[in-house]
C-alpha cells in the first residue's frame, strides 16, 4: 500500500517517513518553503504556523492546500483542528497544550490522521491512550526553529523510550525531531524510530534536491 492511506491506519506504513515542518525566515514565507520542499520530492508537509490568528492561518492553509494537491503531497495541519477541518486537510497535529486528541477527533472525523507531540514517556502513553495516529516525539538535539524548547533527548534519550516501547508492546509509529540532519537517520531508524520530521535542514540546504535524496536514502 502507498504510505499515507488513512484506511490503512492499523499499520504503520500510513505515516510517511519524512515530515516536512514549515517555517518562515526573513525571505521566506511558510507558502515559499512548502514550495521549496515539494519541488525537493517531499510528500508529507505540515504546515506550522507560530503566532498568528485563526483567521490569517486559514488562507494560507488554503494556499498550502492548492499546492500540494498539485504535487500529491498530503498536507497536514498543526495547531487549528477548525482549519484542518475547513480545507479537509489528510491530517491535524496537537502539541501538547492544544486540544486534546480526542476532542479533536469528534470535531475533524474518523478518517483524518492526527498525531500528537511527545516528550516523555508520559507523554507518549498520553498519546497512545488518546488514540494519536502518529507521535512526535522531541527534540533530538537544539534547534532554532521552536521556541520553548523541551529537553534534549539526544540519541540515547531515544533508544530508552524506543525499547520501552516494544517492552509495552506498543506500535504507534513514532517521528523524531528536532534539529535533525540527513546524518542522524540512520541511528535513529536503528532506535526503532519510524521517521523523521525536518524544517531547518531542508529549508537551509544549498541543494534540497540532493538533501531529500540524501533523505531517503537515509530512511530506507
Ligand atoms: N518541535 C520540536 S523541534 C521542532 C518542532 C516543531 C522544530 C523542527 O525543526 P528543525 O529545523 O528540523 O529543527
Ligand atoms: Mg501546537
Amino acid at each position: 500500500f502507498q504510505p499515507g492511506d488513512p484506511e490503512k491506519k492499523d499499520e504503520a506504513g500510513f505515516v510517511d517517513r519524512l515530515h516536512f515542518i514549515s517555517n518562515e525566515t526573513g525571505t521566506m514565507s511558510h507558502i515559499d518553503s512548502i514550495r521549496l520542499a515539494l519541488e525537493a520530492g517531499c510528500q508529507w508537509i505540515q504546515l506550522r504556523v507560530k503566532n498568528r490568528a485563526e483567521e490569517e492561518v486559514l488562507p494560507i492553509a488554503w494556499e498550502a492546500t492548492q499546492l500540494c494537491d498539485r504535487y500529491g503531497a498530503r498536507l497536514i495541519i498543526n495547531d487549528f483542528p477548525r482549519v484542518a477541518l475547513a480545507v479537509q486537510s489528510f491530517g491535524l497535529h496537537l502539541g501538547l497544550t492544544d486540544m486534546p486528541v480526542p476532542e479533536a477527533r469528534m470535531l475533524v472525523g474518523e478518517k483524518m490522521v492526527i498525531g500528537g507531540t511527545a516528550n516523555t514517556w508520559d507523554d507518549i502513553v498520553r498519546r497512545i491512550n488518546e488514540g494519536a495516529d502518529y507521535i512526535g516525539l522531541g527534540p533530538f538535539r537544539f534547534t532554532n526553529t521552536k521556541q520553548n524548547l523541551s529537553p534534549i533527548l539526544g540519541i540515547d534519550g531515544y533508544r530508552t523510550l524506543m525499547l520501552q516501547m516494544r517492552e509495552a508492546g506498543h506500535s504507534t509509529p513514532i517521528i523524531a525531531i528536532g534539529g535533525i540532519t540527513p546524518d542522524d537517520i540512520g541511528g535513529l531508524r536503528e532506535a526503532g524510530l519510524h521517521g523523521v520530521a525536518m524544517s531547518g535542514a531542508l529549508i537551509g540546504a544549498t541543494d534540497p534536491q540532493k538533501t531529500f535524496y540524501q533523505i531517503q536514502q537515509a530512511l530506507c
